[in-house]
């Protein structure tokens, strides 16, 4: 079973997005199941979603990546059990780390039969508020953005080109290996990009020795 994750600072763009990328994939006929850790005011309609014939599973009471772990590979294993989606789409909280979403994903393996792959880790970055996040939680979207295999700068529709490019060296600046795109939710731009990657791409496995090498590198920037 895989799971795929949408990383990306609180509000920019997680939910809109997700809400379009399952549209995708349940149009490819993808048995979907969506877990929502969020703090956020904007959160899916657990209705709308179960109308649908998906399945909806908000965790709140903490991170999913750390404090809540086990109850987040909980949820996991029970969707497994009883609805076998083929994929579980996760909206962490707008401060989890992705590395650490992967290892607590991999904890259901321990508590049921499945085994867990991951889709490419996607981080949306929000153009139109470009500079106020590099001020405000610099760190934070820092970690998610060198964590990902894909990042979006989002919300191209009303961002201006400058931003945009701004955006995209910044990240360039912090993972030399991301594939970078633009995406808006508003147009559409990007969404089947998405939607492909996490039906046909699949992330590594989370790995203490990788963890502890990127811990490493951003110490010594730091000295
Ligand atoms: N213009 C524009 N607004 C967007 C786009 N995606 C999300 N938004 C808006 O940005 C705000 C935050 O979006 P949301 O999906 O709740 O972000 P989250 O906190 O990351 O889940 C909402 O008001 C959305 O309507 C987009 O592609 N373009
Ligand atoms: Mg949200």
């Amino acid at each position: 079973m895989k799971v795929a994750q949408i990383a990306g600072f609180l509000g920019s763009g997680k939910t809109t997005a997700l809400m379009r990328i399952v549209d995708g994939l349940v149009c490819d006929g993808r048995k979907v199941a969506i877990i929502v850790n969020d703090v956020g005011d904007i959160s899916v309609d657990a209705r709308y979603i179960e109308a649908h014939g998906l399945k909806a599973k908000e965790i709140s009471g903490g991170c999913i990546c750390c404090q809540i772990a086990g109850s987040f590979a909980e949820t996991i294993a029970k969707l497994y059990d009883s609805f076998a989606p083929d994929i579980i789409i996760v909206e962490p909280s707008g401060v989890a780390i992705p590395w650490g979403l992967k290892r607590a994903a991999e904890y259901a393996e321990a508590k049921t039969e499945v085994v867990i792959e991951h889709a490419p880790v996607i981080t949306l970055v929000d153009a139109s508020r470009i500079d106020l996040m590099m001020k405000a939680v610099k760190r934070l979207v820092e970690t998610q953005i060198r964590e990902a295999d894909i990042c979006f700068i989002n919300k191209v529709d009303i961002a201006s080109e400058e931003d945009i490019a701004k955006a995209g060296e910044l990240i360039r600046e912090m993972n030399d290996h991301a594939e970078i795109h633009r995406m808006s939710s508003e147009t559409g731009e990007g969404i089947e990009y998405a939607v492909k990657a996490i039906e046909d791409r699949i992330s590594p496995r989370y790995d203490e020795s990788v963890e502890i090498q990127r811990l490493k590198e951003q110490y010594d920037s730091e000295e």
